[in-house]
């Protein structure tokens, strides 16, 4: 089973390239902000909620994201794995993925971080914002926000997978194509440990 973390900061890619590597890998995607999103548009309880933090470029509780999880992961159990997108974004949540993962006797393989310079970020972030529309993507000083929660409460994670061996960088500026053989070289190298 191979259970793969696509890290980076707000923009890095990870949904552009979590799309092809569940393709190619037979995975299963897990993009919290995905799951938050059309809770948003189907006006849910939880999608009220989400709606309230990812507007100021904040994070969503952890209880409710841990929960929200969990579910997710009850219902799209599977031998092959999972690409988790965008999630765990804070230790708390680093702690809850492995003791979900564990109730399946399974364990996070690795976590692969994007990494791209923060100018680039916001160039894309503002031409998706145009482009799709996306509230939190509108505004420089949401995406700002969004930035420095990232390096407050994300970053960290880094090292929390660093000290198991489970942590790989990826350079994440350059063509989508590029970067995603970069990806398949650094899951084939894990895959065959
Ligand atoms: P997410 O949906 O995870 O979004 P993201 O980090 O902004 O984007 P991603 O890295 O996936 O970028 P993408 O591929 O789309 O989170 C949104 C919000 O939801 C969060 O701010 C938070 O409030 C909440 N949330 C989500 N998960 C949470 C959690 N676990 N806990 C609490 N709250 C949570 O790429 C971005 C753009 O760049 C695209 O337009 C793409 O076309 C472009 N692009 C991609 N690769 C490129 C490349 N190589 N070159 C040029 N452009 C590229």
């Amino acid at each position: 089973m191979l259970n793969i973390i696509l890290f980076g900061p707000p923009g890095a890619g990870k949904g552009t390239q979590s799309a092809r590597l569940i393709e190619k890998y037979g995975l299963v995607h897990l993009s919290t902000g995905d799951v938050f999103r059309y809770n948003i548009k189907n006006q849910t309880e939880l999608g009220v909620l989400a709606k309230s933090f990812i507007d100021k470029g904040q994070l969503v509780p952890d209880e409710v994201t841990n929960h929200m999880v969990k579910d997710f992961i009850a219902r799209n159990n599977n031998d092959k794995g999972f690409i988790f997108d965008g999630y765990p974004r804070t230790i708390a949540q680093g702690e809850n993925l492995d003791r979900v993962l564990e109730e399946y006797q399974a364990n996070v393989t690795s976590m692969i971080a994007l990494e791209v310079d923060e100018d680039e970020l916001v160039i894309r972030l503002l031409e998706r914002g145009k482009s799709r529309g996306r509230a939190d993507d509108q505004d420089e000083a949401i995406i700002r926000n969004r930035f420095k929660v990232y390096n407050d409460e994300t970053s960290p994670l880094a090292n929390f997978y660093a000290t198991k061996g489970k942590f790989i960088a990826v350079k994440g500026k350059g063509s989508i194509d590029e970067i995603f053989q970069n990806l398949c070289k650094a899951i084939d190298g894990v895959s065959q440990l």
